[in-house]
């Protein structure tokens, strides 16, 4: 008998960790910007597996690059050369214009490594006495779920209960360049880790020029910029980067997510040869760092988004999305603004007098075949693939405004003070 989407939820309660709280529909099958779930229902994915999936679900062309290479070779290990790696990073660094790349797996991978890369430049290039080095994070950071990463976050739910936490890092407040040249007077700070715009935190759009303020006190200082682009980056943000916005080339670039389309974990740090040269042979690796089938379909998802202009398109309707979204917020009382660049946006929903949250919109929206998620309480990001048409962004908008009007209706906002 076919099991319904209650079968699979049960599933998961009874065998699956509770490290997770989803929202309850049980998807199936994804293509483009839809997603069906076991009975059929349709919904158009405004999440996009937080912005991994930008070029769309199954896209064609990766699925192709995907399977070609499956059927052929998909681990080699680094104990040995293979004939897609070399070919890889060659499109991968003349792509973002860096002398190197090193590739990992997982986002949080990603930001490990730089951190590592960091530090072991710091002490044989910078000359920082060993092991003092720091690394200067922002608060409301999101780089991942392991101890370097949990040891940098300020958020309770990411942090407590995992101490001890690693040393060496230093905490700023976001968008604050004055906090930020005050921690660079010490001269053992070796790098500066950043999101351009931070997602979990809310969508998080520092000002104008912030980055490039960063990125010149850095140099200032001998210090690297390290931008975490995993979710930010890829044309998400209406720019190939999210640092773009300022003309900011990071000295050291951390990219997964999208690198492949949403269709296996694929992340990648770029550097120039100066700091990517710190680390020397069996130093640092990974067992399915640079697989030839990540190779593979890392090259297509990146060909997708220039050959589908999602650069873009996620520039046109971001800012067509925030116009109409405003619209919305306008005649509404429940929300108090809508943020965002490109195609990462977020709104901000007031609390309400009946205890009604961002969850129970986000589960209006369910029901109305819009798939979002809350973040913090109440913050719901909008993050829709990047191939997303001018129509489907419409029905959203009508969807999203309908649903807001009607949980307005029943759940009348308390009044506090503008965020
Ligand atoms: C979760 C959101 C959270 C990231 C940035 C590194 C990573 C992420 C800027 C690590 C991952 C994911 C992780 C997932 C939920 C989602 C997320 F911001 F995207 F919404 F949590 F904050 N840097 N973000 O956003 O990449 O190791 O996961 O491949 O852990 O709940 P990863």
């Amino acid at each position: 008998m076919k099991l319904t989407s209650q079968d699979f939820i049960q599933l998961e309660n009874k065998y699956g960790a509770h490290n997770y709280h989803p929202l309850d529909v049980v998807i199936d099958k994804g293509k483009g910007v839809w997603v069906w779930d076991v009975e059929g229902k349709k919904y158009l994915d405004f999440l996009s597996a937080y912005s991994a999936v930008n070029q769309g679900h199954c896209h064609p062309k990766i699925i192709k690059a995907l399977n070609d290479q499956a059927n052929k070779l998909t681990l080699t290990s680094r104990a040995f050369y293979n004939s897609i790696l070399g070919e890889y990073e060659k499109f991968v660094t003349e792509y973002f214009g860096y002398d190197k790349v090193l590739p990992m797996n997982t986002g949080v991978e990603g930001d490990e490594t730089a951190i590592k890369l960091a530090r072991k430049w710091a002490y044989e290039v910078k000359g920082i006495e060993k092991y003092k080095a720091k690394i200067i994070f922002c608060e409301g950071n999101f780089h991942g779920r392991t101890m370097a990463a949990v040891s940098a976050s300020t958020d309770p739910d990411c942090r407590d209960g995992f101490g001890p936490y690693l040393p060496g890092i230093e905490i700023i407040p976001f968008n604050d360049i004055n906090a930020l040249e005050k921690a660079l007077q010490d001269e053992n700070v070796a790098a500066f880790l950043v999101e351009p715009i931070q997602g979990e935190a809310g969508v998080m759009v520092p000002n104008e020029g912030y980055l490039k303020k960063a990125h010149m006190l850095c140099k200032s200082k001998n210090v690297l910029l390290i931008c975490d682009e995993v979710q930010t980056g890829l044309a998400r943000t209406g720019k190939m980067l999210a640092s773009d916005y300022d003309n900011v080339r990071p000295d050291i670039l951390i990219l997964g997510k999208a690198l492949s389309g949403g269709v296996m974990p694929i992340s990648a740090v770029l550097a120039d040869d100066d700091i990517m040269l710190a680390i020397k042979p069996g130093q640092h690796g990974s067992t399915f760092g640079g697989n030839p089938l990540a190779g593979k379909v890392a090259i297509a998802s990146l060909e997708v988004i220039n050959e589908e202009n999602l650069v873009e398109n996620a520039f046109k309707l971001g800012n067509y999305f925030r116009e109409e979204m405003q619209k919305v917020v306008d005649e509404l009382e429940i929300i108090t603004l809508v943020r965002g660049k490109g195609l990462l946006n977020a709104i901000v929903i007031k609390p309400t007098a009946t205890g009604k949250t961002a969850w129970d919109v986000c589960v209006e929206l369910k029901n109305n075949g819009l798939l979002a998620k809350p973040t913090h309480g109440d913050i719901i990001r909008f993050a829709p693939p990047l191939v997303i048409t001018r129509e489907e962004i419409d029905w959203a908008i009508n969807t999203i405004g309908k649903v807001l009007q009607k949980f307005e209706t029943e759940n009348k906002p308390v009044v506090t003070e503008n965020r």
